[in-house]
């Protein structure tokens, strides 16, 4: 079965962005309005459970009763700060791509092959994002851009992935899926992708035993990545389309 395409979670996967961009974010944007909380390392990897900005910082409040209740309209307005505040740090360029993954959008431009973006995330931080790492046209090397409140549902459903399906119009099973976290694969496989992990600082203790594999990243030529799950686990190899080609045949 040929690879029709290649889609993308953003935070994790293309780049590591919740511990040191996102949470930042978040506390500034606390810290803004006068809110007597923020989130710590530890704290934030726990709430991470939640995927979308203002989910989190709803349950955050739930399971915190006595901390200022605010409305929909106030996280709202809390949120929309975080996102400027967030959107100013990618144009800092404060964060790289994670190893192997600008390599492989270039391989992927060079065979023709597409690539779409399936997140959870706010459009401006995709856009900002892939601006300051790949350039003005970053964010059009991909066909397609899913991303935040654009569905009803966010991972772990898989309303986002079978968005970008329907508008890439391939068949989930010509298509990858590249995520980081237990609540992407979830979306992905139930969207019927098979998905490729590359685990982060937060999510390696997460259960990944529905993906195709499992890697502590896509690995560079000299620095190939590990294999953590899968055929080849234990073994070193550079995340190329041929590979991810294969994978996708064999488990067809
Ligand atoms: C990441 C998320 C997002 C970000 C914060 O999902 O869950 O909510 O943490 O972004 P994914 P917002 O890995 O699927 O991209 O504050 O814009 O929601
Ligand atoms: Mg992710």
């Amino acid at each position: 079965m040929p690879l029709r395409a290649l889609i993308f979670d953003v935070d994790g996967t293309l780049a590591d962005t919740e511990r040191d961009a996102h949470r930042v974010a978040f506390n500034q944007a606390f810290a803004a309005a006068g809110l007597p909380f923020e989130w710590d390392v530890p704290t934030y990897g726990h709430y991470l459970k939640v995927t979308g900005g203002k989910e989190r910082l709803r349950c955050f409040l739930n399971d915190h009763p006595t901390m200022p209740q605010l409305s929909d309209g106030d996280i709202a307005r809390i949120h929309q700060q975080k996102t400027a505040i967030y959107v100013e740090m990618m144009q800092a360029g404060l964060l790289p791509l994670r190893p192997g993954v600008e390599r492989l959008l270039n391989a992927a431009r060079d065979a023709g092959l597409p690539l779409a973006i399936a997140t959870t995330t706010t459009p401006a931080n995709v856009e900002s994002l892939l601006k300051s790492t790949l350039g003005q046209d970053g964010p059009e090397r991909f066909q397609i851009i899913g991303a935040g409140d654009i569905v009803p549902h966010k991972k772990p459903a898989p309303d986002i992935y079978k968005y970008v399906l329907e508008q890439l119009g391939f068949p989930a099973g010509d298509c990858l899926a590249l995520e980081d976290s237990n609540n992407g694969l979830c979306s992905a496989v139930a969207a019927g992708l098979a998905t490729v992990i590359t685990q982060t600082e937060y999510t390696r203790n997460q259960d990944f035993s529905s993906a195709l594999r499992v890697l502590d990243q896509l690995g560079e030529p000299g620095s190939p990545a590990k294999v953590l799950q899968g055929k080849e686990a234990g073994h070193h190899l550079v995340v190329d389309i041929a590979i991810l080609s294969q994978w996708l045949t064999e488990e067809a």
